[in-house]
């Protein structure tokens, strides 16, 4: 593999690890725990995994002699900065404790465990992706790990290759089938122990005991590194209004995150607008007002971020999207086979009264985004739907309005950029190349300790990574139970942006400034090298929240 100089001086960079992962680690049991609610019922259907205690590794200086032991690692999902560290700190951690362990990788997420499709991950392979972006090294994949005779297949390649443990990377959803997968095994008795580790850009995998999920650093700062440039170019050249949306799924943190970094004039932020029960012409209104207001001031540019997720948090939206998930479930077929200039009437012929006139006000190419394939859990995929598009279309027309009735003066250009896959590989921030490696790391000592149902954490982490706390926190206590496809379900309850919390509160407080005042701020690339008030910041969503 041909390499830039900075992927030779990045390579030599070593992780930083919490203290007490640096010798012999010695575990420290809290109390029993619960999970957050529903608690009879989660307990039911883990009774082997469920009430485990929190753990916390404390330095020691006692020799254990470990026996080797064969661990498998998983990659599943979107691809997020850091993975490729997460496998080097397990890798590093077995080695520790006994050279002859051996690490096995499942080719292209879960559905190499089913498969049996993996390769054995040998200290030459681990070293060319150390401190890399990306999830190459063994491929990631959204195969769902649910049934039983998926379990049983997935034993049969762990039996013969000896492996005693699996590591699975991955968001709330695979992490919520990690636990399912450990309480079979632990259930079958058949000494395959399962850990989870918090993976996502989208930063909605996070609770008391998880501060955030690995690769929102790196994104968000990709994204705002971007975001500063157009924002320079829009404050120079002052005649466009740059339409940004941001991955992130359903949560807004991504977007919040930016925001803050880089001060935009308008972001919208789809927690907000559920709650308000704003409509998409309130939505819209808001943003023309300040595109109006900015005009007022011979200011006819601006930047707007907008969430992912946001349609699926507009009321109405939201009942039109799940009356559509519905019936294109059970009429998938008949739906296939009408002609695509005939689709757009067939569905509004479909729908009830309300959502069939919510869909007819919609742009064709956006009503056509919103009958595309489902992702494999059933939901729309809203990277596909270009809510930049739909926004900056119907400012526009409500500016014409407004224009006409004198309401408004000023030219309106819209530019549109989607942020989303160009951060998800980039090289890990210092921040999330020590904080996976230290998750890694982490797995090692859990599954040497012999745990299993517990998701690797690692806490403190705007402190200096010597002080971190590295642990393990059973997976059933971020569960509750949930509707899916019409059944009740244990589930990781998905971390959704908080209007209460620290960060939406401070970009709440500064908002009207921003949207008036050109204040942007230009982060500039991520540094790897410098000075550590440079290179070792985390985001500021995490500082926010950690300021108590
Ligand atoms: P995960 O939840 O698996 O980490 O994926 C997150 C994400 O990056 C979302 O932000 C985005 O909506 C989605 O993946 C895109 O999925 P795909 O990679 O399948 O296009």
């Amino acid at each position: 593999m041909t390499k830039s100089a900075l992927q030779i001086a990045r390579a030599a960079y070593q992780p930083k690890l919490p203290k007490a992962l640096k010798g012999t680690v010695k575990v420290s049991e809290g109390n029993p725990t619960q999970s957050i609610a529903d608690q009879e019922a989660i307990q039911k259907l883990f009774p082997n995994t469920y009430g485990m205690p929190i753990i916390q590794f404390v330095e020691s200086d006692e020799q254990v002699n470990y026996p080797a032991i064969n661990v498998g690692v998983i990659l599943s999902g979107g691809q997020a900065p850091g993975g490729h560290n997460v496998i080097s700190g397990i890798f590093d951690g077995i080695k520790k404790m006994n050279k002859e362990s051996k690490l096995y990788g499942f080719i292209l997420g879960p559905g190499g465990l089913v498969d049996h499709n993996y390769k054995e991950l040998t200290a030459e392979i681990i070293d060319e992706y150390r401190n890399t972006g990306g999830f190459d090294i063994i491929g990631s994949g959204r195969t769902k790990l649910e049934k039983e005779s998926q379990f049983d297949k997935g034993y049969e390649i762990l039996k013969e290759l000896k492996i005693k443990a699996l590591v699975i990377i991955g968001g709330d959803d695979s992490n919520t089938n990690a636990c399912v997968l450990a309480e079979y095994y632990a259930a079958k008795n058949n000494g395959v122990q399962v850990i989870g580790c918090p993976k996502t850009i989208d930063g909605d995998l996070k609770n008391e005991m998880i501060e955030t999920s690995f690769g929102f650093d790196t994104a968000c700062k990709v994204y705002s590194e971007v975001i500063g440039n157009i924002q320079r170019d829009c404050n120079s050249a002052r005649k466009y209004w740059h339409f940004i949306k941001l991955m992130g799924r359903s949560a807004s943190h991504i977007a919040l995150e930016c925001a803050l970094q880089v001060q935009p004039n308008v972001c919208i932020v789809s927690e907000e607008v559920e709650e308000r029960n704003m409509s998409l012409d309130d939505v819209v209104t808001y943003i023309a007002q300040i595109v109006a207001d900015r005009a007022a001031k011979g200011d006819n540019f601006g930047t707007v971020l907008i969430p992912e997720g946001l349609v699926e948090f507009i009321p109405a939206m939201k009942r039109l999207i799940a009356e559509l998930n519905d019936f294109l479930a059970t009429n998938a077929e008949e739906f296939a086979h009408i002609k695509k200039s005939h689709q757009r009437e067939y569905i509004i012929s479909k729908l009830s009264t309300e959502n069939a006139e919510v869909y007819a006000s919609l742009p064709e190419g956006v009503a056509r985004q919103l009958t595309l394939d489902r992702d494999p859990h059933g939901n729309v995929q809203v990277s596909l739907i270009e809510t930049e598009k739909l926004l900056s279309e119907m400012v526009g027309t409500k500016l014409a309005k407004w224009k006409e009735e004198g309401k408004y003066v000023g030219k309106f250009a819209a530019l549109h950029h989607f942020f989303g896959y160009e951060g998800r590989c980039a090289a890990p921030s210092n921040y999330d190349a020590d904080y996976c490696y230290s998750l890694g790391y982490t797995a090692s000592a859990l599954i040497a300790n012999g745990k299993t149902g517990y998701m690797s954490s690692v806490r403190n982490t705007t402190a200096p990574a010597e002080e971190w706390i590295a642990g393990g926190v059973p997976i059933t206590m971020m569960m509750n139970m949930e509707r899916r496809h019409g059944e009740m379900k244990p589930v990781i309850q998905k971390a959704l942006v908080k209007l209460d919390g620290a960060p939406f509160k401070e970009f709440a407080s500064k908002r009207e400034s921003w949207a008036i005042n050109t204040d942007y701020v230009y982060p500039g690339p991520i540094q790897y090298f410098g000075p550590t008030e440079v290179c070792d910041q985390p985001t500021k969503t995490l500082k926010l929240e950690q300021t108590k």
